[in-house]
């Protein structure tokens, strides 16, 4: 019953829950623009989607009540390949299923109470919204950052489509479909994010309020090396000169080998001639990344640019190609690489290794001669820290770091180095063969090659189709659409049909909301410049290279055509990013056989000393637990509709930020809602009852807390404002929202206490009540604004408003100590100011007292002493 409370508070209130409440006048603090990552529509909200809409929507009720013009936008990443499937499966157009899972989510939405700005809504497949994804896409062609060009692509074979390089994980998966991805060479279009690559990495430094992990990863990915290229001199003038990359020139007197990647112009020449190297390169596309496999060039030697020692040349699928700015070669030194040392061992097996560093052993070294010796003898020895060995001539005994500065300008001169900065990320391949994205503005004509689609005729509109029923592209399949006349010189061309990767949607969509109806242009400029960056961005970890790294590409590319301002010249889009954790489930695993359990195949059985657990229904076993990321198959998922419509919708947003800290993963375990439920059941309670104290009930709106408070009053003023303070703190910088519940559990208690002893004034509870039940309504609007409803029947007051903490107080009584001749006789509560009486005065308050008669009369004072809290008299014997 008390559950079912809590549910039909939660429908009273949606209503005016999911509205919010009016802006609050004459707080003029300004705007926050408070984001959260906005959901393909699949259709079903899931518990991972609950958990940041509810760190974001607390976030905006906070910040509403402090006065805040708060943006909560939320939209639909609606274009993307599950709707396309989906379509193909069930033969209808995948617009139309999107817009049913979008209608259907909002729902879910606004189940949880969740309070988002409607009137900014978008979707990305709209034509009004990607018209302007397209302009987008015109103003990087008009600046040279949107090409085509042949590549060699990831190919996923399950969706049929291409995948940019972010969307390949370490194992050659593709993110989405898990399949091994091939390799295969396609006409592509790819957006020029290397030439903003230095400021992608040097801005990342001014983002102070980013996780560091997440930072990290970008700085991985963007991959930057400071490092130099050497020109290595071939013996066959038919060739030019080597240039190869490396980070430790030091090491060339320990060099054995130059080694080209399979698309370096000297080896692609070899071909021609080589029947045995075509056949290597082709079985080489098979080959795993870190293959040591190996192909020697006949006649041909690459000349050492320091010790001028001719050394061989190899062909090797381990160098990475389209890396950095020249074809890519390296300089092979197996005796500091390990890479190198590989590939030597399989290739030039039994072959003498070449060192030239050394470790280096100061005084303070802890480690002993037999550790030393070990060091020394190790190979490949790959610190880069140590001394050149007696085989580096005039740097013999040199250190790494100096013999290195003092190779580079000694080369350097002899025009053989220079000095480059290379980053390991490529270009974004964004051309997908599929029907559901954004098409690419361009028409293909003989004459006048790749010709942009005027701005006057966006958006080019995905023709309408009524069914899909094939994978691939269907684009090319459509006549009318395909064909149209060159917008340059009229003749007959044909519109490009790939569409774009939707990551390009969602990379300006931030934008969009703050003018989400402008006709004309993406957003306006001034607009945009106002409330940019976001001042707080919730969403997955999973998105920390891809998407944040494309966004901020995007915004700076914008920043650069000056569609927005950034006063700080970094246009960085998200001043804080706050990344929530996994949420997993309990999974039940049969330890005999390994296969997952669903929740029939078990039984709880009550066992007293463990609490309750679970058995398995068929052998009576006790199953493996664990908390796993939730899948269907693992028949660990929690429906978020469930636990609403179970405990209703604040008991599950509380029940969500109290179980782990945002950042961390949260393991679902839906029986400990109970302690949720008994606060909110507390909270209600407690309100009824101070309510129904007599006297002095209705407080005025100018009500101040007394400045006479009693020693009870003193401590429960202080718990209060303690608690608050917490609270406004975990919301305002900390973002620690599952301490913000347990605050709420401890003022709710402190009030609880107050009222049972009775010890506070009647005045007081109330006003105090007034706070807590303000504070809540940022995790908990239907039980706060039930709560208000009951106060406000009673005064009048307002509790959308943040509450303000006050100072802490002193009591303004103070225990005295009475001390005769050295000891402590008896205490003396007085006002805390009693000394200021004067000595005379203060003795005779204390002789009316009758520990005061018994200790003090008629004695003879020699020494009378105030100080602190310590009355003393020393009298004489
Ligand atoms: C010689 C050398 C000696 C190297 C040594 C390392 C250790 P980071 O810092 O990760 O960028 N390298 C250069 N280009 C490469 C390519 N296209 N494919 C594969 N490897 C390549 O690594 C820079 C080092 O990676 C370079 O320094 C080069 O090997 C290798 F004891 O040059 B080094
Ligand atoms: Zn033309």
């Amino acid at each position: 019953p008390a559950v079912q409370k809590l549910i039909a508070i939660g429908e009273k209130w949606k209503q005016k829950t999911i509205r919010g409440f009016p802006k609050q006048e004459g707080q003029g603090k300004g705007s926050k623009y408070i984001l959260c990552q906005f959901p393909y529509p699949s259709g079903m909200l899931h518990i991972g989607h609950l958990r940041v809409y509810v760190i974001s929507d607390s976030l905006n009720r906070f910040y509403k009540q402090k006065g805040y013009d708060v943006i909560h936008p939320m939209g639909w990443d609606a274009f993307g390949l599950p709707a396309e499937n989906a379509a193909i499966e069930r033969g209808i157009n995948p617009a139309i299923w999107t817009r049913e899972n979008i209608s259907k989510m909002k729902q879910q939405m606004e189940s949880m109470l969740a309070n988002f700005d409607w009137d900014r809504e978008i979707a990305t497949c709209d034509p009004e919204y990607y018209k302007f994804t397209q302009w987008i896409f015109l103003k990087l062609f008009e600046n040279g950052l949107a090409y085509r060009k042949e590549a060699e692509i990831n190919w996923d074979p399950v969706d049929k489509t291409v995948l940019a390089n972010e969307q390949v994980d370490a194992q050659g998966r593709s993110w989405r479909s898990g399949a091994i991805v091939e390799k295969k060479k396609l006409k592509q279009w790819f957006l020029g994010i290397t030439k903003f690559a230095p400021k992608l990495r040097k801005h990342l430094t001014q983002l102070k309020d980013w996780p560091s992990n997440v930072k990290q990863m970008q700085r991985n990915w963007i991959g930057e090396s400071l490092g130099t290229e050497l020109i290595f001199k071939v013996t066959d003038s038919r060739f030019e000169d080597l240039v190869v990359f490396t980070t430790r020139p030091e090491t060339l007197f320990a060099v054995q080998y130059v080694a080209l990647a399979l698309d370096h112009p000297v080896v692609q020449k070899y071909c021609e001639t080589i029947p045995d190297l075509k056949e290597f390169l082709s079985k080489s596309d098979a080959l795993p990344d870190d293959t040591k496999e190996g192909f020697h060039l006949p006649n041909i030697n690459a000349v050492n640019p320091l010790t001028k020692e001719e050394i061989p040349i190899f062909v090797a699928p381990y160098v990475i190609s389209g890396y950095g700015s020249a074809p890519s070669a390296v300089m092979g030194c197996p005796g500091h690489d390990s890479r190198d040392f590989e590939f030597w061992k399989q290739n030039c097996p039994g072959q003498h290794i070449k060192t030239c560093v050394t470790p280096f052993f100061d005084d303070t070294s802890k480690l002993s001669e037999k550790e030393k010796q070990e060091l020394i003898e190790t190979v490949p020895f790959t610190s880069t820290n140590g001394v050149l060995t007696k085989e580096s001539g005039e740097y013999s005994g040199v250190f790494t770091g100096v013999a290195r500065k003092s190779i580079i300008g000694k080369l350097h001169t002899e025009n053989l180095s220079r000095n480059i900065v290379r980053y390991k990320i490529r270009d974004w391949l964004i051309s997908r063969q599929r029907y559901w994205g954004t098409p690419i503005p361009i028409i293909h004509c003989d004459s006048c090659g790749p010709v942009p689609v005027p701005e006057s005729d966006l958006p080019v509109r995905l023709p309408d189709i009524k069914e899909l029923n094939t994978k691939g592209n269907p684009l090319s399949t459509i006549e009318e659409f395909v064909n149209i006349n060159c917008p340059s010189c009229g003749s007959p061309a044909k519109r490009e049909t790939d569409t774009m990767d939707t990551f390009i949607d969602s990379s300006w969509y931030y934008f969009r909301y703050l003018d989400p109806n402008n006709t004309s242009k993406p957003f306006d400029c001034d607009t945009a410049s106002k409330h940019m960056p976001v001042d707080i961005y919730i969403g997955g970890v999973e998105h920390a290279i891809l998407h944040l790294l494309y966004s901020r590409f995007i915004a700076k590319f914008l920043g650069s055509i000056n569609a927005w301002n950034d006063p700080t010249g970094v246009f960085e889009p998200f001043k804080k990013l706050v990344t929530q954790g996994m949420v997993q489930g309990k999974t039940y695993i049969n330890p005999d056989t390994g296969r997952f359990l669903m929740s029939d195949e078990l039984e709880s059985i009550n066992d007293s000393s463990e609490g309750n657990s679970v058995i398995i229904r068929a052998n009576g076993k006790v199953p493996i637990v664990s908390y796993e990321k939730m899948s269907k198959s693992k028949h660990n998922g929690a429906d978020p509709n469930e636990c609403i419509s179970k405990h209703g919708p604040d008991a599950t947003r509380a029940h969500i930020l109290f179980q782990s800290p945002v950042a961390d993963a949260l393991n679902w375990d839906e029986s400990k809602i109970v302690g949720i439920e008994r606060w909110l059941q507390k909270v209600l309670v407690l309100t009824k009852n101070i309510l129904s104290l007599k006297e002095n009930l209705a407080i005025s709106k100018e009500y101040k807390t007394p400045t006479d408070l009693n020693d009870a009053e003193v401590k429960f003023h202080n718990d209060v404002q303690r608690y608050l303070k917490s609270i406004t703190e975990s919301f305002e910088i900390h973002i620690s929202l599952n301490t913000v519940i347990s605050d709420y559990m401890k003022l709710t208690s402190v009030l609880e206490a107050a009222m049972r002893k009775g010890e506070v004034r009647n005045e007081m509870m109330v006003q105090n009540l007034q706070k807590l039940i303000s504070s809540i309504y940022p995790v908990v609007p239907s039980v706060s604004e039930e709560a208000a409803e009951m106060i406000s029947s009673q005064m009048e007051w307002n509790h959308y408003q943040w509450p303000a903490v006050e100072h802490t107080t002193e009591s303004q009584f103070k225990k005295f100590q009475i001390v005769v001749n050295g000891r402590v006789k008896f205490m003396y509560t007085a006002d805390k100011n009693f000394f200021k009486l004067g000595r005379d005065a203060v003795i005779e308050t204390l002789m009316k007292l009758p520990e005061g008669r018994m200790y003090l009369m008629n004695k003879k004072i020699e020494k009378f002493v105030m100080k602190y809290n310590v009355i003393s008299f020393l009298f004489h014997k």
